[in-house]
């Protein structure tokens, strides 16, 4: 076999729009826009530093059906450079970006292989002696929702001591937290006799089986609070005996962060806005030339939970932080080392001794017990948020996002209830139950 270098990507998700994030100034709203185009930039690069002899990409070039202008543009561009460089594209399209939705047309290139609906396989050479390298077999989305099970349709090529490279855009094991398209198994896919399934479509990086490997890179730019950590691709070298080494690269510009901030041992204010400002120096000096988001979850029990419950210290802070991190993205190259804190989830409770309330013959008690019940119960969790939430479902745009939470969503919201009813109830309760002593 003849060694060779390729890069696996997927998801790039060009052109997404950062929806969720809010109170940003223009600049810092530019600087994220641009960031997925950043993160293309940084895969360029990449493939030419490392010579790979071509790049492989896994569907969802685009973030929407009806992309914009402006990432086919930069994606073309992109694909061009390649080309001066000799290093050939293989693509698949995706759920986002199916091969019928506009401006998916990649134009005549002769480095560049856009797979089709039907499976295919096409046999590589190596870019510097144009000796056979590999084959790689792929299917592309022709419209947004493909529910059969595509990856039975790979099959080894009659170039049998060829390394065979399979493209597909699926949901391996039925991972719940992404839609079930082209669901396979693992077994699936160790059946099929491919060396290396370059799989797109879950934005998490994971290897989930070696020999073959099984492979999903994970997007090359976190675009909300759900895609934390490095984001990037894997450089992939196989050698003379067919053995594949994975070597990932980060490629993201801005890189997302959830941080948990306790509060058990705080005494004051000023401990809660230390430990913020300590943790996003963390952050900076973890994520040098780069911007971050981070979410702040506040949680633990303690004396600062009322305060914070009531809203003002959070809401000051982040005001403040968020005027600083302004100014800061005004200077030049102000992106780099920024920290944008994206907002505070309180999540933590009064200092109570909630496992001897539980227990207690008292209606706050009763009331905990509820709560408890409907969050592992699925039946008495629907009746509860039936009732509670009846009056607000004649409200149309309401009841569909309320339709839409998740059962893990629910129990949060469940959870904060209690934890605002035993704030409310415990001060008016005769001795004030099951309040810690302090000492
Ligand atoms: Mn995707």
């Amino acid at each position: 076999m003849v060694p060779f270098k390729f890069i696996h990507t997927a998801d790039l998700h060009l052109d997404s729009q950062f929806k969720g994030i809010s109170g940003v100034s223009d600049d810092i709203r530019s600087f994220l826009r641009e960031s997925t185009f950043a993160s293309l930039d940084r895969l360029m690069q990449l493939a030419v530093s490392e010579q790979v002899d071509f790049i492989v990409i896994s569907g969802d070039v685009y973030d929407a059906q009806d992309s914009s202008l402006q990432a086919q543009l930069r994606f073309h561009e992109a694909l061009d450079r390649f080309g001066e460089h000799g290093i050939g594209v293989y693509i698949i399209h995706g759920n986002h970006d199916p091969l019928d939705s506009p401006r998916m047309k990649t134009g005549k290139r002769e480095h560049v292989h856009v797979f089709g609906p039907e499976f295919e396989q096409v046999t590589l050479l190596r870019r510097k002696d144009q000796k056979p390298a590999a084959v790689i077999g792929g299917i592309s989305y022709p419209t947004a929702k493909v529910t059969e099970n595509t990856s039975l349709r790979f099959r080894r090529s009659r170039e049998e001591s060829l390394f065979h490279i399979a493209l597909l855009h699926a949901n391996v094991d039925g991972d719940p937290a992404h839609e079930t398209y082209s669901p396979c198994t693992r077994q699936d896919l160790i059946h099929s006799g491919y060396d290396y399934w370059a799989l797109g479509h879950i934005h998490k990086r994971q290897i989930l089986n070696e020999l073959p490997y099984i492979v999903y890179p994970g997007n090359i730019q976190g675009r909300s609070i759900r895609e934390t950590g490095a984001k990037g691709c894997y450089v992939v070298q196989v050698n003379e005996d067919g053995k594949a080494d994975l070597m990932f690269h980060e490629l993201d510009t801005v890189r997302w962060f959830q941080e948990e901030i306790p509060i058990d041992s705080m005494e004051g204010e000023e401990a809660f806005q230390v430990q913020v400002e300590d943790r996003m120096q963390q952050i900076r000096s973890e994520c040098q030339g780069k911007m971050s988001i981070v979410r702040f979850v506040i949680t633990g029990r303690g004396s600062l939970h009322e305060k914070l419950e009531e809203g003002r210290i959070a809401e000051e802070l982040l005001h403040e932080l968020h005027r600083k991190a302004v100014r800061s993205a005004a200077e030049p190259s102000g992106f780099e080392g920024l920290v944008w804190v994206e907002s505070f989830h309180v999540r933590s409770g009064p200092w109570i001794d909630r496992n001897a309330l539980l227990l207690e013959d008292s209606f706050l008690g009763e009331l905990l017990r509820y709560g408890q019940h409907a969050r592992e119960d699925e039946k008495s969790r629907s009746e509860v948020f039936r009732k509670a939430l009846y009056p607000l479902m004649a409200n149309r745009e309401l009841s569909r996002l309320l339709n839409e939470a998740a059962d893990e969503e629910r129990n949060e919201w469940l959870q904060r209830a209690e934890e605002m009813a035993i704030l409310l109830l415990s001060s008016h309760e005769e001795g004030g139950g099951g309040k810690i002593d302090e000492d």
